[in-house]
């Protein structure tokens, strides 16, 4: 070891090389997963989508921070969605997912150095944050966020009793990653490579695995409320004592059709050599089946309460995570103070 003094600069090294790529997460995608966990048809996109290949594109298109710059704290009159994603209306070209009822989704976002580079921001989540994901048939347009977050429940009993909490996922789903020199991606290329494709590129995009509610009326759009909570830590950051609420939503909604094929079947198997461009994340994919089978009968709503069985073998044990790498042992520290 170079000691503190070498630590210090290759921190600023690695902030100098990787603050450009950083940006922060929106849902990029809709894909259906097919009950061998493998994703099949065409993708969905969220409301008013600006494609990163649209001249128009910049992050601030499809960014929504919460609370609003300049305020501490989220307030009764934040809405949930960001202005262009209030009302159901879709970008030409980015048409909505069409998914039968109880059909099993994934709601693919970039971890844009999040996940990979944990030394970028301190006093984060060891999970890098918590994703609820939310379902209603009957949104508002000025949907407030804190008449929908922890409000509404498994159940659908919660706050106005209009929606339902569908599940409740890490924001790192332990396999994506963005290609950068940092420790956790270079192991992740490795561990979970496939080839390039025209979407992810090299990088392989995190997922939200949930199931439409088995009830979702065919021939209506069903609204998804995608909430990620990324807290600073109290006490981590020097420059935040008090730490710091930070959210990012996306507002979408899914076509609901009468098709046999993307409903989900009591006798799926996930595929374990399957390709990484198309496959749903083993344990997520387990965790909606594991109700579904379990004859739980509210399905997806309580998808996440269901245990999740054991990892299948594609799924290393975090345990295979190096300690003595650089990054890992700077975010052990961090990690003491968060949430
Ligand atoms: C998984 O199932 C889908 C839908 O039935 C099918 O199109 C696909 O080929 C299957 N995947 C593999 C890898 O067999
Ligand atoms: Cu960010």
């Amino acid at each position: 070891m170079s000691g503190v003094h070498g630590m210090g600069l290759r921190l600023i090294l690695l902030a100098l090389l990787f603050t450009s790529t950083y940006a922060h997460s929106w849902v990029e995608q809709l894909m259906v997963i097919a009950s061998n966990g493998t994703f099949v048809g065409s993708p969905g996109y969220p409301r008013g989508f600006v494609p990163r290949s649209d001249p128009a594109f910049s992050d601030d298109a499809m960014v929504y921070l919460l609370p609003p710059a300049g305020k501490a704290s989220v307030t009764s009159t934040d809405n949930l969605c960001r202005e262009t994603q209030r009302k159901k209306v879709q970008s030409e070209g980015s048409p909505r997912l069409q998914a039968s009822a109880g059909a099993a989704i994934a709601l693919r976002y970039q971890e844009n150095g999040h996940v990979s580079l944990p030394e970028t921001q301190i006093g984060k989540p060891n999970n890098r944050g918590t994703v609820y994901v939310y379902g209603t048939t009957n949104p508002k347009e000025n949907e407030k966020l804190l008449d929908v977050y922890k409000v509404w429940n498994e159940d659908g009993t919660g706050g106005d009793g209009r929606g339902v909490l569908l599940a409740k996922r890490d924001y790192d789903d332990k396999r994506c990653y963005q290609v950068n020199g940092g420790q956790i991606s270079q192991r992740r290329q490795t561990e979970f490579s496939h080839g390039a494709d025209q979407y992810m590129g090299g990088d392989l995009w995190c997922q939200s695995d949930i199931a439409l509610p088995d009830t979702a009326s065919s021939g209506k759009p069903y609204t998804l409320y995608w909430v990620w909570n990324w807290p600073t830590a109290a006490g981590a950051d020097p420059n935040l004592p008090n730490g710091k609420e930070e959210m990012y939503t996306t507002c979408m909604d899914v076509d609901v059709v009468d098709h046999s094929d993307s409903r989900m079947s009591t006798k799926a198997k996930y595929l374990q050599d399957q390709s990484l461009n198309s496959a749903s994340i083993p344990d997520q994919f387990k965790q909606i089946f594991g109700s579904k089978s379990a004859g739980s009968g509210g399905v997806s709503s309580s998808a996440f309460v269901t245990p999740a069985p054991s990892q299948p073998a594609t799924v290393p044990p975090m345990a295979t995570v190096t300690v003595t790498s650089f990054v890992t042992s700077v975010k052990i520290v961090r990690e003491t103070g968060s949430a």
